[in-house]
């Protein structure tokens, strides 16, 4: 089954065929650097051009970095989850309600991305520990099914990378 998320920000999340033959070092290693990518088109902007929405029902930057923040704190719990329980449950969140709910416009952008990154770094840290029976342990997603930490890692990295594409189309129109 491709997983596939389409929120109202209209942008395909990711999907993962389970084709992909990298090595578990050079995944670690996209997953750790995602930070120091998204740092850069942030660069300069100002608390005004951070909350700028580029359409009204669209996601402003700051509201992206705190949904890439809280959809990491997810995906931490659900690797751990995985390595420490027996096949977990692992539960959905539903990221327009947080953004709104949780007041992801109110909040500071650059300290979700500092806790973002210190998220992946520790999380990399774990990842490399891991034998590769761990990193094909398993969790039983309620809409997903069943998912591996490395489908979990695989994730992360092409939902940062959809994000950060995002944020760069963002910045390209505040530069115009
Ligand atoms: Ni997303």
């Amino acid at each position: 089954m491709p997983l596939v998320c389409f929120s109202r920000q209209g942008i395909p999340h990711f999907e993962v065929g389970g084709k992909k033959t990298m090595s578990f070092t050079s995944l670690i290693e996209q997953y750790r650097t995602a930070y120091q990518a998204l740092r850069k088109p942030i660069e300069g902007l100002s608390a005004e051009q951070l909350t700028m929405k580029p359409q009204p029902e669209k996601w402003s930057i700051t509201e992206i970095i705190l949904h890439l923040l809280d959809s990491e704190l997810h995906t931490s719990l659900r690797i751990k989850k995985i390595l420490a329980e027996e096949n977990p449950k692992l539960t959905p969140f539903d990221q327009d309600t947080w953004a709104t709910r949780l007041k992801y416009q109110s909040l500071d952008a650059r300290a979700a991305l500092l806790a973002f990154g210190l998220l992946r770094e520790l999380n990399g840290e774990l990842l490399m520990h891991l034998s590769d029976e761990q990193w094909n342990r398993t969790g039983v997603h309620e809409t997903r099914g069943v998912i591996s930490v490395k489908d979990l890692i695989q994730q992360a990295i092409e939902h940062g990378e959809n994000h950060l594409r995002q944020i760069q189309a963002i910045r390209s129109q505040l530069n115009r």
